[in-house]
């Protein structure tokens, strides 16, 4: 069954919050009047802080107090991490990514995503599939549960990794996306590079490692935790192949030199970044991903 939230749920949950009840404390009372739980904790999450944000935009001047609790913004802010981000600021139909001109087509902020046109040149694309290609194998995702890698049935793709700065193109593009997104290119992992024929997918999942698998302390000693991913598209499949975000019902088509930037201030579905590969109906897709770390990847 569905549950809908809807703006009176909503209101109460910032009567809740504003009355000095603690998130933990309105989540236990949601889930008892029969909220399933995923629900209920990303109601409660992007309630508070839509609240939060336009509050801040109200008392832009001095930090007067806010309706909520300390001890509710407090937990609010505690848990986000600083994350890459397009200087979007005046609203910008290009933006000077130093040795290209990139097309900003489309923004959402919660999810942060932004579709970016002309990311890569023809050239570029056509590059990354040809030293790719020799070196694909049956794609793999870090298993959370002991930190190593294994075969996953959610994903019928082929890929290999690049080391960063592998080839020219490499090291061109990373410099590239590093002044775009305004994060170190020490940040980045290594570009994966991923072959999708048709029927091949990659179920919804977040990029994001879990902080409850005991695998992830030791993935987590390379460079913190994942903070945001791009996706960039190097050809074009006929039909099929689009990136989806299931939470906001968004998918994005993939043609060949755009990309699909997306963030996560903190490794929680709150952050609305589930996405996925639609399988490919038709034609072949393939895709480089760059994932962007807290700090430097090692
Ligand atoms: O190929 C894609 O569209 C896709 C979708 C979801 C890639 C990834 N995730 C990824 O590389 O993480
Ligand atoms: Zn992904």
């Amino acid at each position: 069954m569905s549950q809908n939230v809807t703006p009176e749920l909503r209101r109460w949950i910032i009567e809740q919050a504003s009355a000095g009840f603690t998130p933990e404390v309105v989540l236990a009372s949601m889930l008892a009047s029969g909220w399933q739980e995923p629900v209920a904790v990303a109601a409660l999450e992007s309630t508070l802080r839509e609240h939060l944000r336009h509050q801040a935009a109200a008392q832009p001047v001095q930090a007067a107090p806010t309706a909520l609790s300390p001890a509710v913004a407090e937990t609010l802010a505690e848990a986000a991490v600083p994350v890459p981000d397009l200087d979007l600021s005046r609203a910008p139909r290009q933006i000077d990514a130093g040795d290209r001109m990139v097309d900003v087509i489309a923004t959402m902020n919660h999810p942060r995503v932004v579709v970016l046109g002309n990311l890569l040149s023809a050239e570029e694309c056509e590059a990354l599939i040809a030293s790719a290609r020799p070196h694909l194998a049956r794609s793999l995702t870090v298993e959370t549960k002991t930190g190593g890698e294994e075969l996953n049935p959610d994903r019928t793709s082929s890929g290999m990794f690049f080391t960063r700065g592998q080839t020219p193109e490499v090291a061109r593009v990373e410099a590239r996306i590093a002044r775009l997104l305004n994060w170190p290119l020490e940040n980045g992992e290594g570009f994966q590079v991923l072959n999708y024929k048709p029927g091949a997918e990659y179920k919804p999942h977040y990029d994001y490692f879990d902080p409850a698998e005991p695998g992830t302390p030791t993935i987590l000693k390379r460079g913190g935790q994942r903070v945001a991913t791009l996706v960039m598209y190097l050809n074009e499949p006929a039909r099929g192949g689009g990136t989806t975000f299931p939470d906001v019902g968004l998918e994005v088509a993939p043609v060949r030199g755009n990309a699909v930037f997306f963030s996560y201030d903190r490794a929680h579905p709150s952050t609305r970044t589930l996405h996925g590969g639609a399988p490919v109906i038709e034609g072949e897709k393939w895709v480089a991903t760059k994932w962007l770390r807290e700090r430097e990847f090692v």
